[in-house]
C-alpha cells in the first residue's frame, strides 16, 4: 500500500501531485485533471488564486513568479471546517479540570502578540509573521495539570494530524494557541479558527485546525514525527538544518 506519506510530503503528495495544489484544486472544483498544467491554465488557477495568494500564498505559489510565501499542507488531502461558533477545545488526561473552550472563551482570555519568521523544515521561510493568540501556558494552567504530567498530545480536527510537545516547550512563552495570523483570523487553510504557533520550532509543530489537548505523561511522537521528523523541532538546531533561530520580538 504506498498509503504511507514521504518525508518530503510538503513537495508531492502520494500521487505525485503538491498537497497544497491538490486541495486547492478540489477547492476551486477543478478536479484532478488540473493537475497538468500547460502554461495558460496555470496563468488562469493563478489569476483565480489572486485573492488568496495575495495573502495567503498556497502550493501554488512555486507556480507564481515572486509569489512564494507560506504554502498551505495538508496531510489528509482536504481543508477541515470548522466555524467560530461550532468550534471547541478540549483540554483533557492529567488535568484538575476537564476543559472545554468556546473560542469566545478563548479571545476572552490575555491576548498576547508574536512576531517572528515561520519556516518549514523543507526549506521555505516568511519572515515576521504576526501572531496573535492566548499563550498554551495560560490554557494549560486554566485545566491544572496534574503532578507528573511530561507531555502534552494535540490533535487536529483534521482527524489525522497529531502533535506533541514536552510540558516545558508547552509552557514557554513564545507557544500560542493562534487565533490571529498575518493580522487577521487564522483563515480555514492556514488551520483556522484555532491553530497552534511554536515560534521556535519548525512548522510541522504548528498543528492546524486544532481540536484537543492531551496531557499526559509518556511522549506519543507526532505525525511527523513517527515519519522521521525531530520531536524537538528546534530551528537550526534539528532535522540536520543549520537554518537561522526563528527570533522572537513583541507584539
Ligand atoms: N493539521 C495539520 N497541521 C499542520 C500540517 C498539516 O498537514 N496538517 N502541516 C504542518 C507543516 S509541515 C507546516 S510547515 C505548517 C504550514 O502551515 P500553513 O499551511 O499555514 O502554511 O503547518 C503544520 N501544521
Ligand atoms: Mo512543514
Amino acid at each position: 500500500m504506498d498509503d504511507v506519506p514521504r518525508r518530503d510530503h510538503e513537495v508531492e503528495g502520494r500521487d505525485g501531485t503538491p498537497v497544497g495544489r491538490r486541495a486547492v484544486l478540489g477547492l476551486f472544483g477543478l478536479g484532478a485533471a488540473g493537475v497538468f498544467f500547460g502554461a495558460g491554465l496555470q496563468r488562469r488557477v493563478a489569476s483565480a488564486l489572486a485573492p488568496i495568494t495575495a495573502a495567503d500564498p498556497t502550493g501554488l505559489t512555486a507556480l507564481v513568479p515572486g509569489a512564494g510565501k507560506f504554502r498551505i499542507y495538508t496531510v489528509t488531502g482536504g481543508l477541515p471546517r470548522r466555524s467560530r461558533a461550532e468550534w471547541r477545545l478540549e483540554v483533557h488526561g492529567m488535568v484538575d479540570e476537564l476543559l472545554d473552550l468556546g473560542y469566545g472563551d478563548l479571545v476572552a482570555m490575555e491576548p498576547t502578540g508574536i512576531t517572528a519568521d515561520f519556516q518549514c523544515v523543507t526549506g521555505w521561510r516568511v519572515g515576521d509573521v504576526k501572531w496573535k493568540g492566548v499563550k498554551l501556558a495560560d490554557v494549560l494552567d486554566r485545566a491544572g495539570v496534574q503532578q507528573g504530567a511530561t507531555h502534552l498530545r494535540l490533535r487536529s480536527f483534521d482527524g489525522t494530524y497529531t502533535e506533541s510537545l514536552t510540558m516545558d516547550q508547552a509552557r514557554r512563552d513564545d507557544v500560542l494557541v493562534a487565533y490571529e495570523m498575518l493580522g487577521s483570523g487564522v483563515t480555514r487553510e492556514h488551520g483556522g479558527p484555532v491553530r497552534l504557533y511554536v515560534a521556535p520550532m519548525y512548522g510541522y509543530k504548528s498543528l492546524k485546525w486544532l481540536e484537543s489537548i492531551e496531557v499526559t505523561n509518556e511522549l506519543v511522537p507526532g505525525y511527523w514525527e513517527e515519519l522521521g521528523y525531530d520531536i524537538d523541532g528546534w530551528v537550526g538546531r534539528s532535522n540536520g538544518r543549520s537554518d537561522e533561530p526563528t527570533p522572537v520580538s513583541g507584539p
